[in-house]
């Protein structure tokens, strides 16, 4: 079983990382993105918050950040292809009024995070998929462009040489840029001034999946719920394990039932362990969760899942989240 979270505060001298850790204990986080590459994520929606954007404007400009970042294998830009070597996006954005909208194998657009918000707000749907889903995206005027990079399409057919389809490699395993800074689907929840709540996720999904599949990340429950009442959580990893249960919405009832937001993952973390046991030994699932109150908090099956956490001032920090399978 894990430690305590390893806490890097990022951009501080040693004297602003002193009072940041005095701070910590009162400082309310307002925004947290997975992974470390969600700093940059929740900069831009500090940014948005600041000019008096909503919550749904933060996520969305957080989730549009790692979209647009090529370097990111699994979301938007750059994302690793389908085994047919097409890249396909699926998104949603849920607020805390309950308006939802999703895109699942959304092809050449960039940012899927804006289509989803899209058909939440332009259409009598909550999801729209594939063609379908890009039709409307360039219906509403959204730029296309061809999504596959360089540097996505040489892994491609690097895989294509064996073409080993394991659904339980994603890209944290692909040793692109090592360890931690490994990227993968973003998860973003945030809190605006106005103490209002919502949550986005974006992803290309699983690497070299099958031409059609859709994990958790669009799938309002799975890979995203947000309650105004109690909070959000947001979900990374095999997304196959996220759907079973139904992860993100039951952090969030968890959390309603009195837990802060790292037992609620926890213990979601563990009924998936229960009920798959040695299936889900190699595989990666990672929740993180917001309440209400401000409190943040992650746990995942395997180690080295990180998120991003920031307070109202702007003060970003990165936690390691504890893991079910930690080497002791
Ligand atoms: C999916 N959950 O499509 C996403 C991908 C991911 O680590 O997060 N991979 O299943």
């Amino acid at each position: 079983m894990s430690g305590p979270s390893r806490r890097t505060v990022l951009g501080a001298s040693p004297v602003a990382a002193l009072a940041t850790a005095a701070a910590r204990t009162t400082a309310s986080a307002v925004m947290v993105s997975t992974w470390d590459f969600g700093a940059a994520a929740n900069a831009a929606g500090l940014a948005v918050r600041a000019t008096g954007g909503s919550a749904l404007d933060m996520v969305e400009a957080g989730g549009r950040v790692a979209e647009a970042d090529e370097s990111n294998s699994s979301v938007g830009l750059g994302g690793l292809p389908d085994r047919d070597g097409r890249v396909t996006l699926d998104a949603c954005v849920m607020t805390w009024a309950g308006d939802i909208g999703a895109v699942c194998a959304l092809e050449d657009v960039v940012h899927a995070v804006s289509v989803a918000r899209r058909v939440m707000e332009r259409t009598p749907h909550t999801m729209l998929v594939g063609e379908g889903a890009r039709t409307f995206a360039v219906d509403q005027g959204f730029p296309t462009q061809d999504l596959l990079t360089p540097r996505a399409e040489a892994a491609w057919r690097e895989w294509l040489e064996t073409a080993d389809y394991a659904p339980r490699i994603n890209s944290e395993n692909i040793d692109w840029n090592g360890g931690a800074a490994n990227h993968d689907t973003i998860g973003l929840l945030a809190i605006d001034a106005a103490n209002r709540m919502a949550g986005a996720c974006t992803t290309s999904g699983m690497a070299f999946k099958m031409r059609g599949r859709v994990g958790d990340s669009p799938l309002i429950g799975a890979g995203l719920y947000v309650d105004d009442e109690v909070g959000g959580a947001t979900a990374t990893g095999v997304g196959e394990d996220v759907v079973r249960v139904a992860g993100s919405h039951a952090v969030v009832e968890a959390m309603r039932a009195g837990l802060d937001p790292t037992t609620a993952c926890r213990r979601v973390v563990e009924r998936l362990a229960r009920l798959r046991g040695a299936r889900v030994a190699g595989s990666q699932v990672a929740l993180l969760a917001l309440d209400k109150q401000g409190r943040a908090g992650g746990f995942a099956l395997q180690p080295g899942f990180t998120y991003a956490v920031t307070d109202a001032s702007g003060q970003t920090r990165i936690e390691r989240a504890g893991a079910l399978f930690e080497p002791s």
